[in-house]
């Protein structure tokens, strides 16, 4: 599964995952074994390869001929991809979708090859050993899209509140596959009706976005309680080239796409559909109003992380996280510490759920930040982040670099270029980065919302309510954060799970319950406070080369465990989150 819902009718899309392919590590002890692997799969799944650093490759033969486009929603954590034994695409960063076009296909059986490298090096700036788990493996879907000359890359669609009614700023990106010079058409419809039409000319095997505002008028928005979605749909169409060789030739240059007979005015040749949700998202003075009500947010952070699946979630799996923490409360979930797949925003979509998605970062120093290819790949996670996930009305906030080096001046400026990255490419969203700096950060001027991660009650024995206004006022009289929003957006405590003791002490269930009864209410009664982010969701997996070590070698501090086994937090958590309203 690839997404919630169809997302084309006339391009032929074949799912490649959700079935069986073929593993084989490409080092180690089992290296050229073959293994029989359903994908999505992190290899760390696999008995043999529980702790496996290196590079595998999982293959799979598919049928096609003419244009096509394999789309990769994630592979972990850097991936080379093959076709018939030739490399026709790399990607780093095991969060964000990429594709490959590969033009002029045999008719017959192809051989697909995706190499996956999980090792850590000086290569890689953003997977470090860290506290979370970097996998290795295909983790999310793959398709296979059959083409003709010419296809729809995306739609986006921003929806804009006027005096007048709703409108939708959308931007649709269409590729030119042809080594001919193509003119057309593009249709544009809003549930099924149309909204505009625009005439276009493609430069052979050149880009072009058409940008286009289009009225809405009295729609139902979205909200938490209705999650109105409406789709809203391109179609492309293309004058044909010269029939004089009739109409067989013009098929095998169309590749799949056959030309009906009456097609000498154009024809339509491919499609695209997406959602979006009518809401407004914006901050004034302290608070963040989703269509003109102060939110206060309570939420979890999530690591994509299972013992059977590793960070590969089937969707059943994702569904259920999410009524838990419904369960439990929640109105939000930060994407903690990278883009999330796209099924789970589909879900928070449908299901009212608030999103804080953010690019991959955790913890970086400033050395760290300092590697030569930080810069490039944080930046590139965001252009992949926004260009995928910009329609999704779950999504509240676009969040930067967890805890990286914003107290040092390199550090601004890298923090200034993400926020103006995002900027550039989404007006419509706040911003905001969770600061571990304390009173030394420098760079609450740059984002919209100040948020800290904060551990009273567990890394010090400050009281919770205490420390937590200690802060606040700190940010109220001594930063340019003054006046704005602010989040909490992490706190919280260990506890192993099973971990029962009346001594009360660290790591019982029991302190894990007492922390987080002060912590949360310390937040939730601060005044001009906006909500809260619990570290976190369920306990994950982290990296066993990190230099800190911690119980099980994971990190235990969810509400639930692994498992999603209930820990006696669980009810503390739900009482108080269920006791607080979703509006300030
Ligand atoms: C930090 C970090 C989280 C996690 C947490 C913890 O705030 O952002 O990823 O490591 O600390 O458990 O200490």
């Amino acid at each position: 599964m690839i997404r919630t819902f169809k997302t084309n009718k006339i391009r032929k899309v074949t799912e490649l995952s959700d079935s069986l392919w073929r593993f084989s590590p490409c080092d180690g002890e089992f290296a050229g074994k073959v293994y029989p692997v359903t994908v999505p799969c992190c290899w760390e799944s696999l008995p043999d390869f529980a702790a496996y650093r290196g590079v595998g490759v999982f293959t799979k033969e598919f049928q096609t001929k003419g244009n096509v486009r394999l789309v990769f929603k994630g592979v972990s954590h850097t991936a080379r991809i093959c076709v018939d034994g030739k490399e026709v695409g790399t990607h780093y960063n095991a969060y964000t979708p990429f594709s490959v076009e590969i033009r002029g296909l045999e008719n017959g059986i192809h051989r697909l090859e995706v190499y996956a490298d999980n090792r850590f090096s000086e290569e890689s700036a953003l997977h470090v050993p860290n506290d979370y788990m970097s996998y290795g493996g295909i983790s999310r879907g793959v398709v296979l899209e059959e083409l003709g000359e010419a296809y729809i890359e995306y739609i986006h669609a921003v929806p804009v509140r006027e005096e007048e009614g709703w409108s939708v700023k959308t931007a649709v990106k269409v590729n030119s596959l042809s080594d001919k010079d193509l003119t057309g058409s593009l249709k544009l419809k809003l549930e099924g009706c149309e909204a505009a039409v625009e005439n276009l000319t493609l430069k052979a095997g050149e880009s072009t976005v058409v940008e286009k505002k289009i009225f809405a008028g009295d729609v139902e928005e979205w909200s938490m309680e209705v999650t109105r979605l409406y789709e809203i749909s391109a179609e492309l169409s293309l004058l044909l080239p010269d029939l004089s060789n009739g109409l067989d030739a013009v098929n095998s240059s169309w590749g799949a796409q056959s030309c009906p007979k009456d097609a000498a005015e154009g024809v339509v040749c491919d499609d695209l559909t997406e959602r979006l949700g009518f809401r407004e998202i914006k901050t004034e003075g302290r608070d963040i109003l989703l269509n003109g009500k102060k939110l206060r947010i309570k939420g979890f952070c999530r690591h994509e992380d299972h013992p059977m699946f590793g960070c590969a979630l089937p969707f059943a799996a994702i569904e259920q996280d999410l009524q838990i923490a419904k369960d439990l409360g929640a109105n939000a979930m930060r994407t903690s510490h990278y883009p999330n797949d796209e099924l789970f925003l589909d879900l928070c979509d449908e299901q009212g759920i608030l999103v804080w998605e953010e690019n991959h970062a955790r913890g970086l120093s400033l050395e760290q930040m300092q590697n030569p290819n930080f810069e490039r790949q944080a930046e590139d996670c965001i252009r992949e982040m926004i260009t995928a996930h910009i329609n999704h009305p779950s999504i509240i906030i676009w969040g930067i670099l967890n805890e990286c080096a914003s107290e040092t001046e390199y550090g601004y400026e890298c923090y200034k270029k993400q926020y103006d990255l995002i900027r550039s490419m989404d007006t419509s969203r706040p911003r905001s980065s969770s600061s571990c700096k304390f009173k030394t950060d420098i760079c609450f001027g740059l984002p919209e919302i100040v948020s800290y991660n904060l551990y009273p009650e567990w890394y010090h024995d400050t009281p919770a309510a205490e420390y937590v206004k200690d802060i606040y006022d700190w940010v109220q009289t001594d930063s340019e954060g003054s006046g704005k929003p602010f989040l909490v957006t992490e706190i919280g405590a260990g506890a192993i799970y099973g971990y029962r003791t009346p001594t009360m002490c660290k790591w019982s269930e029991e302190y894990q319950a007492k922390a987080l009864e002060d912590q949360i209410t310390g937040v939730l009664e601060q005044e001009g406070c906006s909500g809260i982010f619990i570290w976190q969701f369920c306990d994950v997996r982290i990296s066993f080369e990190w230099f800190s070590t911690r119980p099980r070698t994971m990190n235990n501090k969810g509400i639930v465990d692994e498992y999603r086994r209930r820990k006696l937090s669980y009810d503390v958590v739900k009482r108080l989150y269920h006791s607080y309203s979703d509006y300030r």
